[in-house]
């Protein structure tokens, strides 16, 4: 039994909000605001300083730090990477011009510890979804990272995730 800081990051509109709430147990504690700037017209809300959720997956517990997206609230960043066992870098795997912002996601959170982490291609029941090869291509994922397909909305899907990353960090303990 153990308790893990998972941190999930992406670009904007990746899905991290939703992974969040897709598979949190309790309701979660989100700063989703009006977007009032650059995103306007993408999606009405936008987190702001984090979102947290929690989960069990079988005996261990998942505290979960989703990152704000706007280059404003980029501060938030190392503030949320202090102490985490591990992130998730979600991605839209429809949005093949946020591929290159993934890829300074990993350097970026990589710098701030020496973390296991997932690549995570999300929406992968939407057309157009860019196959796992090409997701790690425009991510510059080395090839000892796994790349794996999740649809955020979908609680068994994201719980895949999170076994993967638990795996990971058993990995990482021993
Ligand atoms: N079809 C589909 N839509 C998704 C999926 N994940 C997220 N979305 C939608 O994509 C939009 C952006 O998601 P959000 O969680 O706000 O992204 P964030 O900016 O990374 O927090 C929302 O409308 C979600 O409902 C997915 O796997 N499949
Ligand atoms: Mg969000």
């Amino acid at each position: 039994m153990s308790v893990y800081k998972i941190v999930i990051t992406g670009p904007f509109n990746s899905g991290k909000t939703a992974f969040i709430k897709t598979v949190s147990d309790i309701p979660v504690v989100s700063t989703e605001k009006k977007i009032t700037t650059e995103d306007r017209g993408i999606k009405a809300e936008t987190t702001i300083a984090m979102d947290f959720g929690r989960t069990m997956v079988d005996e261990d517990t998942l505290h979960l730090f989703g990152t704000p997206g706007q280059a404003r609230f980029h501060f938030m960043w190392d503030i949320l990477a202090r102490e985490m066992d591990g992130f998730v870098v979600l991605i839209d795997s429809t949005d093949e011009p946020s591929f290159p912002e993934a890829a300074e996601l990993i350097e970026q959170f990589s710098s701030f510890q020496n973390a296991p982490y997932l690549v995570v291609s999300n929406k992968t029941d939407l057309e157009g979804a860019a196959n796992l090869s090409e997701v790690r291509r425009g991510t510059r994922a080395s090839s000892e990272v796994t790349v794996m397909p999740c649809v955020a909305t979908q609680k068994s899907s994201v719980r895949q995730v999170l076994l993967q990353m638990i795996e990971l960090l058993k990995k990482a303990e021993k």
